[in-house]
């Protein structure tokens, strides 16, 4: 008797990998700008090097001090960067091996070492073209970008209006709001606004008049705000007043997530401006009463320290209404984007959105989603080979569903929005 040869099926890592490279992204978190806001969408090689995460593994090298730094040209402090982080040491830590995958990825030969050929090479670019290029070559339907009513730039650019490219969407920014209320009172009173420092009934109502207009005027997929470890968000704390009595129920009249970035200490070394932000654990236990209180509001939870990762998915456990997202800057390199994943994999399968990338340049698509698949193929894969041993076999129709959903699906599903 003869049998047919069946032919052997591709590792399961294989078949992920596969299915990955089919599956476009929805990246719902970015500091990235529609081309037709001008220069706010960053790109190139300067503003890769000169990326805040870059500029603080610097300062581990540096000897000069932190202003003669800051008042040089963009140009230049690309270069010093250059030089520390990539010529006078290899470059391993994960922002520096990100610049490589990147102009990798671009065609750029890295290994010539030369700066002012990659420089060459950006200069003859159009940013249409190269919006264009990366977006494919990340395989990205669109980007959210984070959008704030208090920069006075992206006001203009707002109501004097342009035409919006349909890659990059938008969420609407509160942390002035939220986190500083009073130093925001005479800027919302010269906006129109008739609003006061006490939040009394009136002014409740003029505040959210002016998120009605923003929402209009923007169309935000969500509203969000990143809040220091130390906030409170208690009922009667003076801190989560415009929080609980101004925005959710804005949210919740719109029907828009609210997104939670919890756990960031600004500016513990104000020398390295934006590089100079740290972290510290947030109370998870205030995020679940938050969800408890307000079940009808939807909350979109990243933290930043690791500490606070296993609680944020068992609190995820009991509230639908809480969506966990991203391995959010420290926690974006491979060893945490690991053990984070496996975590979110273990207790709550599939309904959650694993990763945001949080570029700041347009060109850090590449490489941020490059490496968070290296690291979904190897844990999504695992996870598939522990059920095809428990006797459960997963087709490639299945791998394709569960990564959608990964990919922007469940969050889309979440927000009560269609799926792109
Ligand atoms: O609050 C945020 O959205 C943070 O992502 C930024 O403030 C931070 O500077 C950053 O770029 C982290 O990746
Ligand atoms: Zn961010």
């Amino acid at each position: 008797m003869k049998f047919k040869n069946l032919p052997e099926e591709p590792p399961v890592e294989t078949r992920v990998a596969n299915a990955l490279s089919q599956t476009q992204i929805l990246d719902i978190h970015t500091h990235l700008y529609d081309p037709a806001m001008g220069k706010m969408l960053l790109w190139g090689i300067d503003e890769l090097l000169t990326y805040h995460y870059l500029v603080a593994e610097s300062f581990r090298f540096f000897k000069m001090p932190y202003k003669d730094f800051f008042v040089l040209e963009k140009k230049q402090q690309a270069e010093l960067i250059w030089n520390e982080l990539f010529i006078k040491h290899s470059p391993i830590s994960e922002s520096c091996r990100g610049v490589i995958t990147t102009l990798n990825m671009l065609g750029l030969d890295v290994n010539r070492r030369d700066l002012n050929s990659v420089r060459k090479w950006f200069a003859q670019r159009t940013v249409e073209q190269h919006v264009e290029e990366v977006f494919e070559s990340a395989n990205l339907s669109a980007a959210v970008m984070t959008n704030s009513p208090f920069d006075p730039e992206e006001i203009a650019l707002w109501k004097k209006g342009f035409s919006r490219d349909s890659r990059f969407l938008s969420a609407l920014r509160v942390d002035p709001l939220v986190l500083e209320y009073n130093s925001v009172v005479g800027f919302l009173c010269q906006q129109g606004y008739d609003v006061r420092s006490d939040l009394d009934q009136k002014t409740r109502n003029e505040l959210i008049r002016f998120l009605h207009f923003w929402a209009d005027t923007i169309q935000p997929l969500y509203l969000m705000v990143s809040l220091p470890p130390d906030f409170s968000l208690d009922l009667d704390s003076e801190d989560s007043s415009i929080l609980t009595q101004v925005v959710l129920p804005f949210c919740k009249t719109r029907g828009l997530p609210f997104a939670i970035m919890a756990g960031v200490t600004r500016s513990v070394n104000p020398h390295l401006g934006l590089a100079g932000d740290s972290l510290g654990c947030f109370s998870i236990e205030a995020i679940e009463k938050l969800c408890r209180t307000f079940p009808d509001n939807k909350f979109l939870v990243t933290a930043l320290s690791r500490e606070n990762q296993h609680h944020l998915c068992v609190a995820s456990r009991k509230f639908p209404n809480l969506h966990p997202f991203g391995c959010w800057w420290f926690t974006n390199i491979p060893s945490l984007i690991d053990e984070i994943s496996n975590l979110r994999f273990e207790l709550l399968g599939l309904s959650f959105t694993p990763q945001h990338s949080d570029a700041r340049v347009l060109d850090q698509l590449l490489y941020k989603w490059t490496h968070f698949k290296e690291s979904l193929i190897l844990t999504l894969g695992e996870k598939y080979s522990a059920l095809e041993a428990s006797g459960w076999d997963v087709g490639d129709e299945e791998i394709k569903r569960d990564l959608k959903g990964l990919l922007g699906g469940e969050f889309l599903q979440f927000s009560g929005r269609s799926l792109i």
